[in-house]
């Protein structure tokens, strides 16, 4: 049985205790993971604040994008091992961690690298009261600590999304990695030793979110700011935490993000891209849609498209390079997962596909945490099933009659991350793009991302924006100084 240990000020260490790993595609249990206690929350702060009063404090931008390129390069050269953690941590299918996860992660290093290169201080020269010159340099400075609270849909990607500006602006960081995937961010601390970082920049704790390792990080005082990807309900609790000593938080939270779908779009590109984004990582992405409106002339004809297209998706091991769907990622998220199909039954759905548990599984991934991709039709938008966040492989489908009245449905939500929206008219897509209340909008793709552009959500799906020049923004503070002539 293999063990899973936090990893503090550049060692690998126990903790109070220890909690169990499952895989989620077989149920079967195969790690046992350290979980850390005050004591190892305590030690990782404190050596990440130590790691700022050393040469960590002292470096360069410029040494600081080497050891992002050496870091991206540590990950590829152990891209193998990165790839096997992932997949047994989540049942993605092997195709998808291989060509999104990882490579992706290895990108983040990479941009951050060049991100931060590129940035400059500012410069301005101004007068002063009593006539003489001054000018003024606008630094960037490090924050300090962050604590940095990663979710299990893309593990190694979310953390790196993180971490890497985070480094790049040079701060040192306390990773609490989600209690269901705490591999590959393990194996980053690893990879960070070969890379030159110093010991205490980068901290692993594992446990759990309330009453655990994640509260006791975000409860700390000598942490300096927080960063999480999570529930919209974790959000909360994180920012009651964070008001004792005013730190300042980045939130990439939860979704109900819906696809607009109009008569004259290109339908086969409209159907490729909504099965993809309501199926991909078994619905457990947050841009991913729930809520699909299709304009009344081809309704019809895109239910029985997008219904014929779910139930051809293959299920199987992650390890099948025919597999299109993995599982969920825990058998407590599916009993989640399953009360919203019993649900939307309940609630006297059309169940145009799935709806329940595959009863045809192979015998070794019977005991998985596996569930039907799902489409219903014939809901109320005030039901749960259409306005709550469900992270599975479903989708609820309505027609709709004109732009005002989708834009309406579409932005009648608690949430405000993304929405897709297909249409070959270039009018109406800048229209409904303008109009759309989400941080994210896709016009006839879904799930494009320049790694430089702004991502996040509003109203209970966020607080800030990550990505290129945002996530500087965020990890690092202003500080004027200004020199009078
Ligand atoms: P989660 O909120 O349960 O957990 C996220 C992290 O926070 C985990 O490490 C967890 O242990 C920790 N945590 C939970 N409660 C805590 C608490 N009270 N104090 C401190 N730490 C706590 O989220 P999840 O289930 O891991 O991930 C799924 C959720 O993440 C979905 O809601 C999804 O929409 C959201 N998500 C959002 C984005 C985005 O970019 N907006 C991306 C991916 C996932
Ligand atoms: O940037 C990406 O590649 C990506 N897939 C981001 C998804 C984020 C939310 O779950």
């Amino acid at each position: 049985m293999k063990q899973i240990l936090n990893q503090i000020g550049g060692a690998p260490c126990a903790g109070i205790a220890w909690f169990d790993k499952r895989n989620p595609a077989t149920g079967r249990m195969f790690a046992r993971v350290a979980e850390a206690g005050p004591a190892e929350v305590d030690r990782a702060v404190a050596a990440a604040r130590a790691s700022l009063a050393g040469s960590w404090g002292r470096s360069s931008t410029g040494e600081r994008a080497d050891l992002l390129i050496a870091i991206a390069d540590g990950i590829e050269r152990r891209f193998a091992e990165f790839l096997d953690a992932e997949v047994e941590d989540t049942g993605k299918p092997r195709s998808q961690a291989s060509q999104v996860d990882i490579p992706r992660s290895i990108a983040n290093f990479r941009n951050f690298a060049e991100a931060i290169r590129q940035h400059s201080t500012e410069y301005f020269e101004g007068g002063t009261p009593d006539g003489r010159g001054a000018i003024h340099l606008t630094q960037r400075r490090p924050i300090g600590v962050v604590a940095v609270l990663a979710p299990w849909n893309l593990p190694l990607l979310l953390l790196s999304w993180k971490v890497a500006p985070a480094l790049a602006c040079g701060n040192a960081v306390v990773c609490k990695p989600s209690e269901e995937t705490p591999q590959t961010a393990t194996l980053l601390a690893g990879v960070m030793r070969d890379a030159g970082v110093p010991d205490g920049v980068y901290s692993v704790v594992h446990g759990y979110g309330a009453g655990s390792a994640g509260e006791l990080l975000c409860r700390h005082p000598d942490v300096d700011a927080i960063t999480l990807t999570g529930e919209s309900r974790t959000g909360t609790a994180v920012m009651k935490a964070a008001a004792e000593g005013t730190r300042a938080v980045s939130f990439e939270l939860g979704g109900k993000n819906p696809s607009l779908v109009f008569a004259d779009c290109d339908f086969d590109a409209a159907l490729e891209g909504t099965v993809r984004s309501v199926f991909q990582n078994s619905g457990q992405i947050c841009v991913g849609t729930e809520r699909v409106y299709v304009e009344r002339p081809i309704y019809a004809r895109f239910v029985a498209a997008l219904g014929k297209a779910a139930q051809s998706l293959k299920l199987g091991s992650p390890d099948d390079p025919r597999t299109a769907m993995g599982p969920l990622i825990s058998e407590k998220h599916r009993r989640k997962v399953l009360a919203y199909y019993a649900r939307a039954r309940a609630e006297g759905a059309t169940v145009i596909a799935g709806g329940g548990i595959p009863a045809d599984m192979p015998t070794d991934l019977a005991e998985g945490a596996w569930v039907q991709p799902t489409i219903w039709t014939g809901l109320t938008e005030d039901s749960p099933v259409v306005r709550e966040e469900i992270f599975g492989p479903c989708c609820h489908i309505a027609p709709f009659d004109n732009e005002d009245e989708v834009i309406a449905r579409a932005n009648d939500t608690e949430f405000g991350l993304a929405a897709a929206l297909w249409t070959t008219n270039l009018s109406r897509a800048h229209r409904v793009a303008t109009r759309l209340d989400a941080g994210i909008v896709w016009v006839n793709t879904w799930g494009h991302r320049d790694l430089r552009t702004p991502f996040g959500g509003t109203r209970r799906s966020g607080i800030g924006r990550e990505g290129g020049r945002h996530s500087l923004e965020f990890y690092s503070e202003l500080k004027d100084v200004c020199i009078k002539l």
